[in-house]
């Protein structure tokens, strides 16, 4: 007996596959002189818990920030993402522009702004399970600033709370 259609069943299936990270979610994050808070120079929100495949979406609302992963190709800053992902940079954007990045790897994303790192515009993207590492001992360990630790270190107490 025929089977009707089973040949495009696979193709469809495949295709699905190929496309798995076009259809995750897409977390938005506004990058910003001023939060809504009141705090200068952040990314809102600035930890976002997202699940492989999803995409991260930096809205650029004000002028001369960036958003980088903390990976070794990115003017040689501490490895905070997890073994195997990309040093995705955006660059220096014009207010209105976007930058998007799809994470596919399991575990925790710390990035920052290039010229205001030191003023703690950080923050954490925890794809899947941020138990996959690394985790904060590995930013206390880390040589970035004072202010950009304390900050992650909130936003892994706000994770786990
Ligand atoms: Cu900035």
């Amino acid at each position: 007996m025929k089977v009707p259609g089973k040949g495009k069943v696979a193709v469809l299936g495949a295709l699905m596959l190929g496309a798995g990270s076009a259809w995750g979610e897409v977390h938005e994050v506004e990058v910003r002189n001023q939060g809504s808070d009141g705090q200068r120079m952040v990314f809102e929100p600035a930890l976002v818990e997202a699940a492989p495949g999803d995409t991260v979406r930096f809205v650029f609302e004000d002028m001369g920030h960036n958003a980088a992963a903390y990976h070794p190709d990115n003017r040689g800053k501490p490895s905070l993402v997890p073994e195997g992902a990309a040093a995705w940079d955006s660059g220096f954007k014009k207010p209105g522009d976007a930058f998007e990045v799809t994470l596919d790897t399991e575990g925790a994303h710390h990035y920052f702004c290039l010229p205001h790192e030191g003023m703690a515009m950080v923050g954490l993207i925890a794809v899947g399970d941020a138990g996959q590492g690394p985790g904060l001992d590995a930013v206390e360990d880390s040589g970035i600033p004072d202010a950009a630790k304390a900050k992650l270190r909130k936003l892994h107490e706000e994770l786990d709370g």
